[in-house]
């Protein structure tokens, strides 16, 4: 299991985190995300194609890219 650290732009408040929180662990392989809104970042542990956890994201609305 790995840990990949994001950084997500365009989240503005409580219900951004929880979205992109959902996105994020709906990917497979995801087991947990932990993001925030200040900084606006994710962690995410498991085994996930980066790619894949950046389209969640983008799926949201939101930016991400592997800090
Ligand atoms: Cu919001």
């Amino acid at each position: 299991m790995s840990e990949i650290k994001l950084k997500i732009t365009g989240m503005t408040c409580g219900h951004c985190v929880s979205a992109a929180t959902k996105a994020l662990e709906k990917v497979p392989g995801v087991e947990k995300a932990e993001v925030t809104l200040k900084p606006g970042a994710a962690v995410v542990h498991g085994d996930a194609p980066v790619a894949a956890l950046i389209a969640a994201v983008a799926e949201e609305g939101y930016e991400a890219e592997q800090e």
